[in-house]
C-alpha cells in the first residue's frame, strides 16, 4: 500500500519511524513542514525536516525527539561563553547537517536535493520531501510581543505568549517541490501524522496545489489531542488562544474538507458520535506513543484502518 504522509517534527516522526517499520521504503513518502525553518548563527535550521531524517536514520536524541543522540555541546559552550544566542540548541553532530546544508543552500542547490542526498548518506530509503523548495516562514501574532518567528515562539519564549493570529510568510509564492504532487497522485491513502494542525500539517495544505491533490485521495488523520490535551506542544493551547474548545472533534472540525476519517484516542470515545455527524468515521485506538512498540502498533492500526476505508 502505497502511503504519503504529512508530517511535523516530533509528533510526526513517531507514526513515521512506525509506518518505516510496517512498510516497504518505497511505499512511503513523507511530506515535512519546513514553515518552522529559520537563519540562525548565520546558517539555515530545518527543525522538522532534520527531526524526521534523524528518526528515520536511527540516530534521534530519544529524549528530546529532536538533535541527535549522544550529542556533544562543545560549540554551544563556545557561543555561550561569547555572548552569543544560545536559547536554540545546537549540538555538535547536529551542527554538522546545518553548517553543509547552509554551504549547499548558499552554492544554489534546492533544499529538495539536498535532504534527497542527506537521505542517502544517512541510508534513509524513504521519500522524504520538503513541502517547498522556496522559503516559508511561519509567523506567530501574540498578544505580548506583536509579530514573532515559530522559534522565538516556541523555544525562546517556550510557547508562553497568547497566540492571536497565524500566518506562512512567503506562502503565495511557494510551489511544491518536484515529485511531491506525483506522490500524493500515486498514493493508495494520504495519512495525517499527529502533528500540530495550525503549525504543522496547515502550512503544507496552503501550498498552491497540495489541497486540491489531497482532497481526491482517501486521506485520514490521526488526532494530536488526547483529552484535550496535546500529546506534546502547544496545540491545544493554540485552539484555546483561538477561541476554539481543544479537542480530537476539533481537530476532526479542522480538517473536515479534506479527511474521510480521523483515528482518535480510547480516551476520547464520547466524541466519535459527534465526527460521524461531520461525515467522518472515526476509529479508535491507543494512540500515545511512548514506546517504539506503540509507534509500530499505531501504525498499524492506522494501515488496518486505511484498508477498511478502501474497501467501504
Ligand atoms: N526545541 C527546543 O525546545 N529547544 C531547543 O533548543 C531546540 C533546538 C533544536 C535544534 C535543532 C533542531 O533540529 C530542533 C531543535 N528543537 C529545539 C526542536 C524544534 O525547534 C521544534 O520541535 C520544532 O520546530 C517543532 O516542530
Amino acid at each position: 500500500m502505497k502511503i504519503v504522509a504529512l508530517a511535523g517534527g516530533v509528533g510526526g516522526a513517531k507514526l513515521i519511524d512506525g509506518f518505516a517499520k510496517n512498510l516497504s521504503p518505497l511505499d512511503l513518502t513523507i511530506i515535512v513542514n519546513t514553515g518552522d525553518d529559520f537563519n540562525h548563527l548565520g546558517m539555515r535550521i530545518c527543525p522538522d525536516l532534520d527531526t524526521i531524517c534523524y528518526t528515520l536514520a536511527g540516530m534521534a536524541n530519544p529524549d528530546t525527539g529532536w538533535g541527535r543522540e549522544n550529542e556533544c555541546w562543545t560549540v554551544l559552550a563556545g557561543i555561550k561563553q561569547l555572548g552569543g544566542p544560545d536559547w536554540f540548541r545546537i549540538g555538535d553532530k547536529d551542527l554538522a547537517t546545518h553548517l553543509e546544508r547552509s554551504r549547499r543552500l548558499m552554492v544554489g542547490q534546492p533544499l529538495s536535493r539536498i535532504i534527497q542526498d542527506f537521505c542517502k548518506s544517512w541510508n534513509i530509503n524513504q521519500k522524504v520531501l520538503p513541502m517547498s523548495d522556496q522559503k516559508v516562514s511561519t509567523i506567530i501574532t501574540t498578544l505580548e510581543y506583536g509579530e514573532i518567528s515559530f522559534q522565538d515562539y516556541f523555544v525562546r519564549n517556550k510557547c508562553a505568549p497568547t497566540v492571536k493570529r497565524i500566518h506562512f510568510e512567503g506562502i503565495k509564492d511557494a510551489t511544491p517541490t518536484p515529485g511531491l504532487i506525483d506522490a500524493i497522485e500515486q498514493a493508495d491513502a494520504i495519512v495525517i501524522c499527529p502533528s500540530n494542525p495550525w503549525v504543522s500539517i496547515d502550512p503544507i495544505l496552503s501550498i498552491s496545489g497540495i489541497r486540491t491533490s489531497i482532497i481526491k485521495k482517501p486521506t485520514i488523520a490521526v488526532s494530536p489531542i488526547i483529552n484535550g490535551k496535546a500529546i506534546k506542544g502547544p496545540a491545544a493551547k493554540m485552539y484555546s488562544e483561538l477561541g476554539i474548545q481543544p479537542s480530537a472533534l476539533a481537530v476532526a472540525n479542522h480538517y473536515k474538507t479534506i479527511i474521510s476519517a480521523i483515528v482518535i484516542d480510547n480516551q476520547d470515545s464520547a466524541l466519535s458520535e459527534a465526527i460521524s455527524h461531520l461525515g467522518i468515521i472515526p476509529f479508535e485506538c491507543n494512540i500515545l506513543m511512548k514506546l517504539t512498540e506503540d509507534r509500530v502498533q499505531v501504525s498499524q492500526d492506522v494501515l488496518n484502518y486505511i484498508e477498511r476505508i478502501l474497501n467501504l
